[in-house]
């Protein structure tokens, strides 16, 4: 017989690692590794805690197990020994493992505590988040015209530095909210309100969020993201969302676009376009929606191409959405233009 030699399970151990490593290097603009929020941060260390924990037992364990298989493997001339039952060992693998279990829980414990107890500060900005098979609709408390509520959808902004407190609720089925680096995951469900934890964004950039419980074909493409914007820049918006929005000059693509939205095609029944008499409440607001960076909820980039293709067939961009008909049959691709070009022009001054 020939002696087994530990070539082949060290390459195949190695080429494993590799690939981990590999796999590893991929970026991901939903990790948690990255935290942007006073909130995150704190699900960072705690995980980052377990990671060590768990590291260290996985360490231990695996090396002990590799020390024994090398040790006694089998040889010419050696017999393996039976042994029945160790109390001492047992004992200890028993004890070990509760005392790391009571170390880890005790810090998630405070943690789960604080996080459900945390108050509303004064100043925070307050958000009502709903979900819609398939996508998010976004309501500030009191932000909006004579101090009612500003409606948004898709792509919340929040000011830097500032607590935000975000109440969730569901139109339909289950679905929950999750932007990894900032806050999250928590279900939204019908008929409940959940709170997410009040958190601070600490820097400024854009945010990806997900529905992270599965809640119909397009659940994949529930997507939404998080703009946290400068001071001045969140209050521009705020402002601008609260103007009348000026008409388009007369006889361009925009004015077009703007009849063929309101009265032609009948978008306007769907669709809000705050200042405007568009004011349909069964798609999402698309309000400045010249500001958006993405479309069809967070799955798209908003280039012209794209709106343009949505509007024309949005269930074939996002199988599933049978709401919003296709209008590729209905409108003229020059007609499907003026409508994007009236969206597009939806901007802050
Ligand atoms: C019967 C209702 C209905 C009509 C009519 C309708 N839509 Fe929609 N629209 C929706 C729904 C629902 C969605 C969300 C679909 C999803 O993402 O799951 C949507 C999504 C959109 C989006 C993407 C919004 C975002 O935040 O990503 C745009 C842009 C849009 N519609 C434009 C239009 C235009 C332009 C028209 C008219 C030519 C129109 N819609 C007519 C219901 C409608
Ligand atoms: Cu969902």
């Amino acid at each position: 017989m020939p002696r087994p030699t530990l070539i082949r399970p060290t390459l195949l151990a190695v080429a494993l690692i590799a690939v981990a490593i590999g796999l590893a290097a991929c970026t991901s603009p939903q990790t948690t590794f990255d935290p942007r929020s006073d909130a995150a941060d704190r699900i960072f260390d705690l995980y980052i805690m377990v990671i060590w924990a768990a590291g260290i037992v996985g360490f231990l364990v695996l090396g002990g197990m590799a020390y024994i298989l090398i040790k006694f493997r089998a040889r010419p001339g050696r017999k393996a020994q039976q042994i029945h039952g160790n109390n001492a060992l047992e004992i200890a693998w028993t004890i070990i493992p509760i005392l790391i279990l009571v170390v880890i829980a005790i810090p998630t414990m405070i943690w789960i505590g604080t996080s459900s107890t945390r108050p509303v500060a004064d100043d925070a900005i307050r958000v009502t988040a709903t979900a819609h098979q398939w996508w998010f609709e976004f309501e500030y408390e009191s932000l909006g015209p004579d101090g009612g509520t500003l409606v948004t959808a898709n792509e919340l902004h929040v000011p830097v530095g500032r607590q935000v407190a975000i109440e969730l609720r569901s139109e339909d089925v289950i679905h929950s909210f999750w932007v990894p680096a900032l806050i999250g995951k928590t279900d939204m469900v019908p008929n409940r309100e959940n709170r997410l934890e009040p958190f601070i964004p600490n820097e400024i950039g854009v945010y990806w969020g997900q529905c992270a419980e599965f809640c119909g074909v397009a659940h994949a493409n529930m997507r939404f993201r998080v703009h946290v914007d400068s001071l001045a820049d969140f209050e521009s918006w705020v402002a601008a969302m609260n103007e009348p929005q000026a008409a388009p000059p007369p006889e361009t693509g925009e004015a077009r676009g703007k009849r063929i939205f309101e009265l032609t095609a009948g978008c306007a029944g769907c669709h809000t376009i705050a200042g405007t008499a568009a004011a349909g409440r069964i798609g999402p607001d698309l309000s400045l929606f010249g500001e958006r960076i993405t479309v069809g909820a967070g799955i798209l980039d908003a280039t012209d191409e794209n709106v343009r293709a949505w509007v024309s067939d949005p269930g074939s961009l996002k199988p599933g959405v049978v709401i919003m008909p296709s209008f590729a049959d209905t409108l003229s691709e020059a007609q499907i233009a003026d409508v994007v070009a009236y969206l597009k022009s939806l901007r802050v001054p």
